[in-house]
């Protein structure tokens, strides 16, 4: 990896990954992209951005030509709350953003990183230790989006040799760049609310069981796997990875250590609640753990700790 491109830059996980990546390679070296320029902030300062629509072809080709890139991380799609009140606008982002993506990294030789999500299975999946190779029949459009983008990306690889490798994300959590729209929201949310007010109204039921990740282990999978030897990377597009999985209440119960005060209410938004009853509770990942090493470095206490810290010392 010489010459990055993050599209998506601005997002949850673009705004971290572009900054680990810097620090890694090089500012100059990574180039973030995102569809509209971003307030002035730590993303902007650290290294070189340009406004892309990822649904441009000719763009990203003069972009990706323009800077001698050798690998995208394609970070730039709706997600899956916000996918449902738009979901023509869902389909052309992520499949036709991604289409055009392989596209070009197909005619430059760039690899490419696709972050597919615990989206992807649906109601049918086995919820408990979801298997690496299972059903897939999601009813979210994201959901639909990100198998496809998976098959897609096989496709690509097994057609056109092109270096494309994923992983499946659960919720993510991470204190510098708010969410943008997800099921899994809340997880972050509470944690402002809870230095805030110290009370959270939260969106999901007490017991809604989802699969999470804090943010840095996001962030190494991906560096990790994509600098993993492609000779060992039997299931290249679509990794399950995963860290910790909670409810709301046992998140709250946490949270409530740190803050003895804390207090949480349920306003159930029928919505999102329905999109994380038919996603898995706990994904097994034991494919990726053996083909290049996975290991998740924070469990529940772990991160509600740093985020707390991190959170509290941001707000001075
Ligand atoms: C969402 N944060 O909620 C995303 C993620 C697993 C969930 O893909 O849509």
């Amino acid at each position: 990896m010489k010459k990055i491109l993050v599209t998506g830059a601005t997002g949850q996980i673009g705004s971290e990954l572009t900054i680990a990546l810097r620090s890694r390679y090089g500012a100059e070296n990574v180039l973030a992209a995102g569809h509209k320029r971003p307030a002035l902030g730590e993303l902007m300062q650290s290294g070189p951005f340009c406004c892309l629509d990822v649904r441009d072809l000719p763009a990203i080709n003069q972009v990706v030509e323009a800077n001698n890139i050798d690998t995208i991380f394609h970070l730039a799609a709706l997600l899956s709350a916000v996918g449902e009140e738009k979901p023509q606008q869902a389909w052309d982002v992520n499949m036709n953003g991604l289409s055009n993506v392989l596209e070009i990294s197909r005619l430059h030789h760039c690899a490419l990183f696709f972050p597919s999500s615990i989206a992807a299975f649906g109601p049918e999946t086995p919820p408990m230790d979801t298997p690496q190779d299972t059903i897939q029949r999601p009813t979210t459009i994201y959901g639909i989006t990100k198998v496809s983008g998976e098959l897609l990306c096989d496709y690509y690889y097994h057609r056109f040799g092109v270096d494309t490798r994923g992983l499946r994300y659960p919720g993510l959590i991470s204190s510098k760049a708010p969410p943008g729209g997800g099921t899994t929201d809340y997880a972050v949310d509470i944690f402002y609310a809870a230095i805030k007010t110290q009370h959270y109204d939260c969106f999901l039921r007490a017991d809604t069981q989802l699969d999470m990740m804090y943010m840095p282990d996001a962030i190494a999978a991906a560096l990790n796997m994509m600098t993993a030897d492609s000779r060992q990377l039997r299931h290249r597009n679509a990794f399950n990875v995963t860290a910790m999985s909670f409810t709301p209440q046992q998140l709250a119960a946490e949270i409530q250590k740190h803050i003895p005060g804390f207090t949480i209410s349920y306003s159930v938004d029928p919505l999102r609640q329905a999109i994380a009853d038919s996603w898995p509770r706990h994904m097994n990942d034991s494919a990726a753990r053996a083909e290049w090493g996975w290991q998740a470095q924070f469990d529940l206490p772990a991160m509600v700790k740093d985020m707390l810290e991190k959170i509290t010392l941001n707000s001075l």
